[in-house]
């Protein structure tokens, strides 16, 4: 699914800002219909929960509607007319007026419609946009919501991040040609110093393509005609982690024969083109045939007050803290990032390993609400892991590959975080999965994120991943503060999976919640020392397996959870607090990633 843009062909109107709001408590008859009943106005992008005092909002389970007014820009006259919403968590309906133009479940992507027949160029139309955060034993998350005495509901979730809802990305209004390029696909190879960029077009009406390559001075690289071809890059500038280069690829659809005489150019669309492979050899990770070792966090996209709406300050300092630290990649856990994050990544040569939003589909891990396991299978998991929730999953591997697959920086797909691969049937859900996700993109590794209750000789899926990625808090949840014996146990299990798998392994998380100022000279976790000696443990480890190729800390920053008895205001393992504020951590850290990012030893 295309990004929108702003081209020769192509406006684009921003609808961020402040919308009116309300939450659906029931007494909203047709909220759609006409003006909001409502005082309340909340910023869009940003989650609602935290925004206003009332806890009957914050914990509201259910529908919430946003509406503004739009006008249609009267140049537009001739023009399709769309309106783009880069997320709704976790479902969206969009009316224009009175009549519903679009509805998509699924709350970390984008999804549009054309509304050209319900609006007017130089015209004002009403926009309401309904958000529900509800989850189900089939959506994806799964959730369960309970009713509590008094009918009042609370959703249930297995995943321990907060679940904020609400329009967190950016909405816009856009226009493009009735003829137009509607989708390009990119993928690219290397044959001694020359580029091979294969690109194919989609489009709606006849017209010829025109594509043309240029690089980072502007300069053509390589031209060609023609929906589907191969551009050939002399002497390539390749994209590489930590240094980056974009070429850009323009599209230009035109009317005639695309030799330049006569044409009439009536679409155009262009694109950044990170020219790299990536492949899994053996136990390695290769990234431009050179093996690649993964350093850096899992994150989250959490914020005070905005939760998880996109916010380009905190992506800017992100990514500053991440090269500060000397870390290379990080992974979208647990769901698709904002298609900012990405496009940053991509021009800043940072790695990704981009997620679904399949996390907690494991009744062995509770958020805390012990009804959910029951509805979750009873312990087993199987009701969860019925043809609707298969469906569901389906649709968010097909949705993000068609999102983010021209991103370089995305070098791997996972999908699905510590699901139950224990249980009977597990590996009956998966194997299809993954071979979707092979089949949409035959490019990039496939891989998900084992749970520590499944090791190697239990788990039942890792047999079809290509990379075995591992969550594993030895020291942590168990062998608590015994750091010693932890290091025993993590070699031993890595060795097993070493022994019995051969691929490459990457600890896609491990961690310590840690509070600021805590401080102690024995291993007592919770203090910044423990965080630190919990890290140099496992790094001592993976120096002396070779089949590890990464380590990505769980987690970037402390983020905010559902309430429980385990969680102080949130989680903790963040390497930096909540407002980013280094922990002492952060400095050992940074010695190692710098060293190993320079070529230096530690
Ligand atoms: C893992 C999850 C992650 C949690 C983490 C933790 O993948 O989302 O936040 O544990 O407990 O199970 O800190």
């Amino acid at each position: 699914m295309l990004k929108p843009k702003a081209t020769a062909t192509r406006e684009l109107v921003s609808l961020n800002g402040l919308w009116k709001f309300a939450v659906d408590t029931g007494d909203l008859a047709e909220p759609w219909a006409g003006p909001l009943t409502t005082t309340l106005e909340a910023p869009v992008p940003a989650s609602y929960n935290d925004l206003f005092t009332d806890s009957a909002i914050r914990d509201h389970v259910g529908w919430a509607w946003y509406q503004r007014t739009v006008r249609v820009p009267r140049g537009w006259a001739g023009e399709r007319v769309f309106i783009r919403l880069d997320a709704a968590t976790h479902e969206g309906v969009v009316y224009v007026d009175d009549v519903e133009v679009v509805r998509h479940e699924g709350g970390y992507l984008p999804f549009e419609a054309d509304i050209t027949e319900h609006v007017a160029p130089g015209a004002e139309f009403r926009l309401t946009v309904g958000v529900n955060n509800v989850l189900t034993p089939d959506t994806i998350p799964p959730g369960l919501v309970k009713e509590l005495p008094g009918g009042r509901k609370q959703q249930g979730y297995m995943h321990d991040f907060y679940n904020y809802a609400g329009l967190h990305r950016s909405v816009q209004l856009y226009s493009a040609p009735a003829t137009r390029v509607t989708d390009v696909t990119v993928v690219t190879d290397v044959d001694g110093a020359t580029g091979l960029v294969r690109y194919a077009v989609e489009t709606s009406g006849d017209a010829e393509a025109r594509v043309t390559l240029r690089d980072e001075q502007g300069e053509v690289a390589a031209t060609a005609t023609g929906a589907e071809g191969v551009l050939e890059v002399a002497d390539v500038h390749l994209w590489q982690p930590g240094a980056a280069y974009l070429y850009d690829l323009s599209i230009e659809l035109v009317d005639g024969d695309g030799d330049g005489d006569g044409d009439v150019v009536v679409d155009e669309y262009s694109l950044h083109v990170g020219v790299r492979t990536v492949e899994v050899r053996e136990d390695r990770f290769l990234i431009n045939g050179e093996p690649f070792y993964f350093t850096g966090f899992g994150k989250h996209e959490d914020s005070a007050v905005r939760g998880k709406g996109h916010d380009d300050a905190y992506l800017v300092h992100d990514f500053e803290l991440i090269d500060w630290i000397g870390a290379n990649s990080f992974r979208t856990s647990h769901y698709p990032y904002a298609e900012e994050v990405m496009d940053y990544a991509d021009r800043h040569g940072i790695v990704v390993i981009d997620e679904t939003a399949a996390v907690g589909l494991n009744s062995r891990i509770s958020g805390g609400i012990a009804d959910l396991m029951s509805a979750f299978g009873g312990g087993g998991g199987e009701e969860g892991f019925g043809p609707k929730m298969a469906e569901a999953h389906r649709r968010e591997i097909r949705e993000l590959i068609a999102r983010d697959k021209n991103h370089p920086s995305v070098v791997m797909w996972s999908i699905a975080n510590e699901p139950d691969t224990m249980a009977e049937g597990t590996d009956v859900y998966f194997e299809p999965l993954f071979d979707y996700a092979r089949e949409l993109d035959p490019t990039r590794p496939v891989t998900f994120v084992n749970v520590m209750m499944a090791p190697p000789d239990v788990c039942r899926v890792s047999k079809f991943a290509d990379v075995l990625c591992l969550n594993r808090y030895y020291g942590w949840y168990v062998d608590t503060g015994d750091l010693a014996t932890a290091e025993v146990h993590l070699e031993a299990e890595l060795r097993g999976w070493e022994q019995m798998y051969g691929k490459p392994m990457i600890m896609t998380e491990y961690g310590a919640d840690t509070i600021p100022g805590l401080h102690s000279v024995w291993d007592q976790p919770w203090t910044e020392e423990f965080q630190a000696n919990l890290l140099d443990m496992y790094h001592r480890v993976f120096d002396r397996v070779d089949a590890m190729v990464g380590e990505q800390v769980w987690n970037f920053a402390d983020f905010q959870t559902s309430v429980g008895i385990f969680r102080v205001d949130g989680n903790k393992k963040g390497v930096f607090s909540r407002d980013r504020r280094p922990k002492a951590v952060a400095h050992s850290l940074r010695a190692r990633w710098t060293a190993l990012r320079d070529g230096r030893t530690a």
